[in-house]
């Protein structure tokens, strides 16, 4: 069978053999810190400067990591799909992004980052969406609203996700969903998998091992993504 509208969902497994750690790992603790702890409007606004100093460190650590065979394999299937191609990514590095600039894709695909980015800040007062400005200090001013104050441009829990209602209409209509190196322990992207499967498509999941979500999936294919996803797309 051909397939004509892929949606591709992919987590931190993917960029953890480029050297990005993932989020829950044996110790529960990420960077020192329970993810639960930073990642929340919350934490934010009790303490600023943490939040503020744990994106720095992550934001100066992207220059030293670069796309993995994993990514350069979706970037050649997107150059070469010739249907509807949405990639959603969780992650919030830009080693898609790299990955596609060096093997341009064709006019159906589309790379969402559903849970931000971290070379871009936004307003609190407007949500403009900036370039990341450099080391973000507690005060930083927005250039868009004379009270407001630049904030990470990431989604943290309890936030809508960004561009829900494009990915729902997509996965409506998908003929094939591939999750790649996520634990499916965050909704609203681990009900994905159920959206799909409504829809009628395959559902594939990548992943080093079975996630929570294994048994919503046709197949399952188990190992590192720079050897599984390569052989998927080939
Ligand atoms: C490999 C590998 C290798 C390793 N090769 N694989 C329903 C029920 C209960 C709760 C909720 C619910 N709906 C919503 C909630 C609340 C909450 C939530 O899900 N809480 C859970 C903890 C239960 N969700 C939210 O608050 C979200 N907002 C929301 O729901 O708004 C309302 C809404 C409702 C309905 C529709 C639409 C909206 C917002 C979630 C924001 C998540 N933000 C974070 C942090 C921000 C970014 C940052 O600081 O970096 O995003 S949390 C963190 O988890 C990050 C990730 O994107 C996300 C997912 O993690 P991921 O990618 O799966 O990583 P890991 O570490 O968990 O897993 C790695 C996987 O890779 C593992 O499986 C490994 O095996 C694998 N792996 N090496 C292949 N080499």
């Amino acid at each position: 069978m051909s397939y004509h509208s892929l949606v591709i969902l992919t987590g931190a497994g993917i960029s953890a053999e480029s050297g990005v750690p993932t989020f829950r790992a044996d110790d529960g603790l990420w960077m020192g810190h329970r993810i639960e702890d930073v990642a929340t409007p919350e934490a934010f606004a009790r303490n600023p400067a943490l939040v503020h100093d744990f994106y720095n460190q992550r934001r100066r650590q992207l220059p030293t990591v670069h796309p993995n065979l994993a990514h350069h394999a979706l970037a050649e299937l997107a150059a070469r799909w010739e249907g509807d191609f949405l990639l959603v990514t969780q992650n919030v590095d830009d080693l898609h992004d790299r990955a596609h600039a060096l093997t341009p894709p064709g006019p159906g695909f589309e790379l969402i980052h559903m849970h931000g980015e971290l070379l871009k800040a936004h307003c609190t007062r407007t949500g403009e969406v900036c370039d990341w400005p450099g080391d973000l200090a507690v005060q930083e001013p927005s250039p868009h609203h004379p009270q407001g104050r630049l904030r990470p441009h990431i989604v943290w829990f309890g936030e809508m996700p960004l561009r829900m209602e494009r990915i729902e209409a997509a996965l409506a209509e998908c003929d094939l969903f591939v999750s790649i190196g996520t634990s499916g322990a965050v909704y609203p992207a681990a009900g994905f998998v159920e959206l799909a499967n409504m829809a009628g498509a395959r559902t594939v999941e990548i992943n080093v091992e079975p996630s929570l979500g294994r048994r919503l999936f046709d197949e399952g294919l188990y190992g590192p993504a720079t050897q599984q996803v390569p052989a998927f797309v080939d």
